[in-house]
């Protein structure tokens, strides 16, 4: 690192590995951790850029137990289509580990050790939520209930999603089982504690003196909110078989909590990145002058802004986070997004739908991302970004420039004449964007400078549509030659700034402005300060498109995609009826139920619902009014079988007297259907018993 070199930790939080990412995780961390990655690195920053998979925790014993396997294999398999995600999708880690690494292990049992030795923690038995059952003391994931700070009864045993709170087990309300269903109960377990409240002063001051002007309102706001609220000791430890063991006398059988263990996960990610590249990972840690920034969800907020903070400054030879630009929530059509409902867009299926067309989602969360509230993805929203903006205005600008300048001067770039005004304000004009979007970055608006970016294209497309070079060629020649040099140069200023936004755009367009040959490769800074950034005379590359339009039936193909989700949801969640009460037998054989056909059928005169029907019963052919008009035509059910109550009470219906009852029941859809026999060969009169 040179002397005037800033470095800079950034981590992104480490997904567990019970399932793949959506659009989502990605909106919401990665993508903003990656611009926010890529732009510190083009600005010559020293950047460690760090994640890994989460695979320890109650999620991943979960997901095993549901698909009957090993938490092992679950980890195998989702951190590979995790990793594959990410990369596929340009997300630029100097290193992506996963805390079942061996050197996970060792940093994160060293830690808690260095902090057992240093008398750090509480040591105490007490009656924790156990499942007899299952046999199984319930922590985190393995039990839900009711939030006591804001009402929301899904909570879990560590943490309320909904409200953001932190939790311990025993705070829930009317606990449950997410094992067995049983309502737990109390068994005596020793545990190890982080006093949270004795860090309470150094938080007030760290964050509230600290950072009250440079972070994210809603996460100071959350923070400040949860010390108000007076923070009370959190045990590390679980009673599980699935994690770290906890590495001190009496830890046997007992395991690491999931959140102490997991954003230690950064450190040994960086030592394995470090050990890999030949450098010292300590100064990315522990040296004062490193900016450690921490990109999360907003449900995160907690361990990462109190939790980890008090464990770095327990331990003691840590630097504590700069900023923690965690982000508010993205739905999806409406909907918040939801792993167990299949409601979202998962990465591997986007990219089977749309090859190559990473940038395309890339930019629309980012110009959507949910970073001061919660936010919608919608499919038309994602085709209008693209066609509307990539497509039309970047897309466009660059396809001209290109397309032009092959067809006047053979592909190399042409030696310019005097500047006129307009030439000279755009130019100018164009300087200005690398200090425009960077402050932008820097305050973590994602948004803001994703549409920055977008002026930026905008400068180009209206230049050339304001100076016409198309018409020009024919009546001065000379003049079109400055236009071009000066909107090539717009091109060139595009090909940098896009790189953190939209990577393989930009790397696509650099090849074709044959960036690869030039004497030197502008940089961040050269858009601003170089004379030139792509000299007269310079050969271009071929031309090829940027972006494509996205037709609607592609957009409709999606959009019932989801509508079939919603439908397999609903189906799978109709409520049950609840069971009635318990009958004695001679109760139930009081029911004379027969099979019979229908041999008649009309519709009852100004009644909607109802049908007339003969049924032939064996016993007789008698009247039946059954109100099934509007799922059936009576054409369409002469000569069906079904199953009837004979000796029902006849009653009056439009003053037709009914003499039985037709059984029924539903479809998912809400279609009736009879309860016919389905053999055939039952006669008419065959009771049911
Ligand atoms: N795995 C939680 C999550 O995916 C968690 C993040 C860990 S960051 C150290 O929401
Ligand atoms: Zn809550």
């Amino acid at each position: 690192m040179s002397e005037n070199q800033q470095r800079f930790t950034i981590t992104a939080a480490l997904p567990y590995t019970n399932g793949p990412i959506h659009i989502g995780h990605l909106a919401g961390v990665y993508v903003p951790a990656d611009i926010y990655a890529r732009y510190l690195r083009l600005t010559n920053n020293d950047v460690a850029f760090i994640c890994g998979s989460d695979e320890h925790g109650v999620a991943i014993s979960m997901k095993a137990k549901k698909e009957g396997t090993t938490p092992q294999q679950i980890i195998d398999k989702y951190h590979k289509i995790i990793k594959d995600s990410f990369e596929e999708f340009g997300i630029s880690f100097d290193n992506y580990s996963r805390t079942s690494s061996e050197i996970h292990h060792k940093t994160a049992s060293e830690f808690f050790k260095k902090m057992y030795e240093e008398g750090k923690f509480i040591e105490e038995t007490t009656e924790q939520l156990f499942d007899a059952e299952a046999n199984q003391f319930l922590a985190d994931r393995f039990v839900t209930g009711t939030c006591p700070k804001c009402g929301n009864e899904e909570a879990y045993g560590d943490q309320c999603e909904k409200c953001g709170t932190s939790l311990n087990a025993t705070d829930l309300i009317n606990p449950k089982s997410t094992i067995t269903g049983s309502v737990p109960t109390l068994k005596e377990t020793k545990h190890w504690f982080l006093p949270l409240d004795q860090y309470d002063a150094f938080l007030r001051e760290w964050i509230i003196e600290g950072h009250k002007n440079d972070w994210k309102p809603n996460v100071y706001g959350q923070v400040k909110s949860w010390l108000d609220d007076g923070l009370k000791p959190r045990a590390v430890t679980r009673d599980l078989d699935w994690g770290i063991p906890v590495p001190v006398p009496g830890g046997e059988g007992k395991v690491l909590y999931v959140w102490f263990d997991a954003p230690i996960g950064y450190i040994s990610s960086t030592k394995e990145w470090a050990a890999r590249e030949g450098k010292d990972w300590e100064p990315y840690w522990k040296d004062e002058n490193t900016k450690l920034v921490h990109f999360i969800g907003k449900d995160n907020i907690v361990f990462h802004c109190v939790i980890f903070p008090a464990m770095l400054k327990a331990e003691g030879s840590y630097v504590l986070p700069t900023n923690v630009p965690a982000n508010e929530f993205l739905n999806l059509e409406g909907n918040k997004l939801s792993t167990s409902k299949n409601w979202a867009v998962w990465l591997h299926e986007y990219l089977a739908d749309f090859p190559g067309q990473q940038d395309v989602l890339r930019y629309t969360l980012t110009a959507n991302a949910p970073e001061t509230k919660d936010n919608d993805f919608t499919w038309k929203d994602f085709q209008a970004r693209n066609n509307n903006e990539l497509v039309a205005i970047f897309g466009n600008f660059i396809n001209r420039v290109i397309v032009l300048s092959n067809k006047y001067y053979d592909g190399v770039i042409p030696q310019p004449n005097e500047f006129a005004q307009v030439d000279l304000d755009t130019l100018a004009e164009m300087k200005k964007y690398p200090g425009i979007i960077a402050s932008s970055i820097e305050r973590y608006r994602f948004r803001e400078a994703s549409q920055e970016l977008m002026n930026l294209a905008r400068l180009g497309n209206k230049y050339l549509a304001d100076e016409e070079p198309w018409k020009l060629i024919k009546t001065d020649e000379e003049r079109v030659k400055t236009i071009m040099f000066t909107a090539l140069q717009i091109a060139g200023a595009l090909a940098v700034a896009s790189e953190p936004f939209l990577p393989f755009s930009s790397d696509k367009l650099k090849e074709m402005l044959q960036f690869g040959e030039l004497a030197s490769v502008p940089t961040w800074d050269d858009v601003t300060n170089a004379e030139t950034l792509l000299p007269a005379g310079h050969a271009l590359g071929k031309a090829s498109l940027l972006f494509t339009k996205i037709e609607d039936k592609a957009i409709e193909a999606q959009l019932e995609k989801l509508e079939a989700t919603k439908k397999a949801n609903e189906a799978a969640n109709k409520a049950v009826e609840p069971q009635k009460e318990t009958i004695e037998f001679d109760d139930f054989a009081k029911l004379d139920l027969r099979i019979g056909t229908i041999i008649e059928a009309e519709k009852m005169p100004k009644a909607k619902k109802l049908l007339v029907l003969k049924v032939d019963c064996g016993l007789d052919v008698r009247t039946i009014v059954s109100g099934i008009a509007e799922s059936f035509k009576p054409e369409d059910i002469i000569g069906k079988q079904v199953t009837i109550v004979a000796n029902l009470a006849p009653r009056k219906l439009k003053g037709v007297e009914s003499q039985g009852m037709i059984l029924m029941t539903n479809t998912s859809e809400g279609k009736l259907v009879f309860m016919n026999p389905d053999e055939a060969g039952v006669s008419n009169g065959e009771t049911v018993n």
